[in-house]
């Protein structure tokens, strides 16, 4: 303990004029950052080049991030609403406020009455990565919410399942990789998920160098799409079948080369007899001989890697598809090995400090969700508010994030919300969701706050370490959102008369600085004298085999049939068979969503920099599809669903897979009464308010993908 507080940097004196190494965490490629600082002003953002894991990458969102410093619409301190507006208050008085409030409504409902939201920008805060959880369980409710249920749990699930640790997802090596199918996701514009990947069209460009390909299947012919050597259209929502062919196919034809420790073949092979890719070309329109081929294609690759994200997680069958992902890649011959799908050994293993997952613990109470990893479905917030009777949402907490903008139905959660006793949000804006907050807490940003990434590093396509000082000192006024959880979990204990105990409160006051570095030394990769050294990055090497050492499975094998998921099977099947007796309703399109390399989930879009140029958040529809309902490119159309509709401005698109239409997520910024009041703000519309909270995967996640909607012409007066 003698050295402990090497980690703790002074930040850049007052007046500093030079340049300082920094880091983006707006998105999971977590790219280094060089910044150039006049005045004490940060003037020039670039990539760092000796960064072992960006190697100098920087994309137009990382060139934003001293906006968000500077930004005069982000709050420094809290705020209340009153009758007469915003109004701000001191953090004593905003902390005692809270405390009070949320202790009142445990003491009168419960402490499952006070539910809380902690949307994406927590996993690239250490600060809630330190404190989070410690946070989150003093305050001891299990009406729990997040992001993941909007995006990633199959994927979490499926590995838990399979590898005994939600956070094993197993990473394509793309550096050596020969052949890499994309399902799903698009690198080109979100610069990767839950695969760390700096840079991606360096890498797209490198894997060509070596003779290597790349297949992509999207119902939309994506940034991605368009530097792969093969794309095939998808309809939205068919690609389990689609899937389940491909690992028939290796079976079928004695391809499949499966390590040692992996049990259940047999049994497999009996659950995927049924997915013909015949059967998967009737619903999902991939030809069923490139379901073969690509499947042969993976086997015989060199080194090959099936990588699939949002677009197969969000959707009704996103377990199914995530596990027949993993199935394809254990059985491809190239799992745990150089080139295919591995396993980062980051220098913090979170899979080493938290516990494997949890499944059906306990229930929603509107309708019997299961939680899963002690969270429920983001998409039955609104009904546990507003659904009558014992156990009713009376409270919420909110830590960044945007429900209303950001989970299926986001009109009526917002009406939820204003129906509440109390609400509190500890984020850096007013936005759509917490302008309904009664009071806002406002903890410091990127800049401002030390970052060492104890998520991403996991998930990286290289094994690098990394420790970011804050560039900037936080203000004697301002809190970080980890002082912002020790400060609440306290006083909320306190006025329960219960304290917290020495080790929770010891926790809470540690500064993530010190954890990090025992971490660091206690890990065994690195120390915390070397990332020091090291502040553009230690490089650890490339991926590793680790494999079976590191399951967390019994004896350490793999069940490739796991019960959880392969009970999913039937409804899958009952599903094709009513899609293929169902009558095609020749007007109805299905929705999918959308990412552009200058959006950031549902904010930035204050800022000149990332709004400039072409509006991006127009409906894309077909050309034949316009035709056939007589709209004309440019013109507003009203697009309905079961749950709402929204009136937007459509674009004839021919990378638009007929009969799909896309919105990105995040827009539907409404303006007035909050502070996104720059001229710059582009409104747009929310695609969940279109979204149906009712569509949900086995795991509790959202089926976005695939939402049932007509267009139509607005019916002008
Ligand atoms: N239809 C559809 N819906 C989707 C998606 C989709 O593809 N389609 N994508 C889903 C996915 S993958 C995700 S991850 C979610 C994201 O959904 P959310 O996590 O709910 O929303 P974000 O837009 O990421 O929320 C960002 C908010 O956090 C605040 N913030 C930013 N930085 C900080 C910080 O350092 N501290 C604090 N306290 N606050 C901060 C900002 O005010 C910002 O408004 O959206 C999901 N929703
Ligand atoms: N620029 C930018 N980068 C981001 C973000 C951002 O908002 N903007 N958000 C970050 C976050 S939180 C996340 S989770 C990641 C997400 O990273 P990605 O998953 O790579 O991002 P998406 O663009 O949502 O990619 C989903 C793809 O699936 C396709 N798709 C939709 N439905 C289906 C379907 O049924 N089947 C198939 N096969 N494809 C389908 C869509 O057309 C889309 O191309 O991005 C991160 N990076
Ligand atoms: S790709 Fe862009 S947004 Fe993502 S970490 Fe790098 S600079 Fe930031
Ligand atoms: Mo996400």
């Amino acid at each position: 303990m003698t050295r402990m507080g090497i980690l703790r940097q002074p930040p850049v004196p007052d007046g500093f004029t030079g340049t300082r190494l920094g880091v983006c965490n707006l998105c999971e490629a977590i790219c280094g950052l060089r910044l150039t600082l006049e005045d004490g002003v940060v003037t020039g953002v670039r990539g760092n080049p000796d960064d072992p894991l960006s190697r100098g990458y920087v994309c137009p969102k990382g060139v934003a991030l001293a906006d968000v410093y500077a930004d005069p619409d982000r709050l420094r301190r809290p705020v209340r609403r009153t009758d007469d507006g915003w109004v701000e208050i001191g953090w004593d008085e905003a902390l005692d406020l809270v405390a009070d409030r949320l202790a009142a409504t445990i003491t009168e409902h419960g402490a499952d009455a006070v539910g809380l939201y902690s949307g994406n920008p927590n996993a690239h805060s250490l600060g809630f990565g330190t404190h989070g959880a410690t946070f989150i369980k003093a305050l001891g409710t299990r009406s729990r919410f997040s992001a993941s249920s909007v995006d990633q749990v199959p994927q979490q699930l499926a590995a838990w399942q399979l590898f005994g640790h939600q956070l094993m997802i197993p990473v394509a090596d793309i550096d050596r990789t020969s052949f890499l199918l994309v399902v799903g996701a698009n690198p080109m514009a979100s610069n990767g998920s839950l695969m760390t990947v700096p840079d991606f069209p360096q890498r797209v460009r490198d894997l060509h160098a070596r003779d290597g390909r790349m297949v992509v299947l999207d119902p939309r012919r994506t940034e991605t799409a368009k530097v792969a050597d093969e794309h095939h259209f998808v309809r939205p929502g068919t690609d389990a079948p689609v899937l389940l062919a491909m690992v028939r196919t290796l079976l079928a034809e004695g391809l499949a080369a499966p390590p040692a420790y992996v049990d259940g073949l047999e049994r497999l092979a009996e659950l995927v007899e049924p997915f013909t890719p015949e059967r998967a070309e009737a619903v999902s329109g991939v030809p069923a001989e490139v379901t073969r081929r690509l499947a042969r294609e993976l086997v015989a690759a060199d080194a090959g890697a099936v990588y699939g994200r949002m677009g197969v997680t969000t959707q009704d069958f996103g377990t199914l598809c995530s596990w027949a992902i993993d199935v394809l890649n254990l059985l491809s011959g190239h799992f745990d090995s150089p080139g295919g799908v591995m396993f980062p050994e980051p220098a913090i293993d979170l899979v080493e400090l938290q516990g494997p997952g949890r499944h059906g613990r306990w229930h929603s109470r509107v309708r019997g969700i299961a939680e899963y990893a002690g969270e429920l479905p983001a998409a039955v917030m609104a009904e546990e508010m507003t659904e009558p009777g014992e156990g009713r949402l009376r409270a919420m907490v909110t830590v960044a994030g945007n429900p209303v903008l950001s989970t299926p139905d986001g009109r009526a959660l917002a009406e939820a919300l204003d129906g509440l006793d109390f609400m509190v949000a500890i984020d850096i804006y007013l936005n759509e969701t917490t302008r309904h907050a009664d009071v806002v807490l406002p903890p410091t940003s990127a800049l401002e706050r030390d970052q060492y990434d104890l998520v991403f590093h996991g998930f990286a396509v290289r094994n690098t370490a990394r420790w970011t000082p804050a560039v900037h000192a936080r203000g004697d006024d301002q809190r970080h959102d980890w002082e912002v959880f020790a400060a609440l979990a306290t006083r909320v204990a306190d006025r329960l008369g219960t304290p917290l105990d020495d080790a929770t409160a010891g926790r809470l006051a540690a500064d993530p600085a010190d954890l990090v570095e025992l971490l660091l030394d206690a890990g065994g990769r690195t120390t915390a004298a070397e990332v020091l050294a090291h502040p553009e990055g230690v490089d650890l090497g490339p991926l590793r085999p680790t494999m079976p050492g590191r399951l967390r499975t019994p004896e350490q094998r793999i069940d490739v049939v796991p019960a959880l998921v392969v009970d999913d099977l039937p409804r899958l099947e009952a599903w094709l068979a009513g899609a293929a007796s169902a009558a095609s309703d020749g007007d109805e399109l299905l929705l999918i969503g959308r990412r552009h390399k200058q959006d950031c989930n549902s904010w930035l879009h204050n800022t000149t920099r990332l709004t400039r140029g072409r509006p991006r958040h127009h409906l894309l529809m077909h050309p034949d599809d316009l035709a056939a309902r007589g709209l004309s490119d440019g013109e507003r159309v009203e697009v309905r669903s079961r749950v709402g509709a929204v009136e937007v401005e459509v674009t004839g698109a021919d990378d638009m897979m007929p009969g799909v239409v896309s919105l990105p997520h995040g827009y539907g910024h409404q303006v007035e009464g909050t502070r996104l009041g720059h001229a710059s703000t582009v409104p747009g519309v929310s695609i969940n308010d279109l979204t149906d909270p009712a569509r949900l995967d086995v795991s509790g996640n959202a089926a976005f993908s695939g939402t049932p909607v007509t267009v139509g012409a607005l019916s002008r007066p």
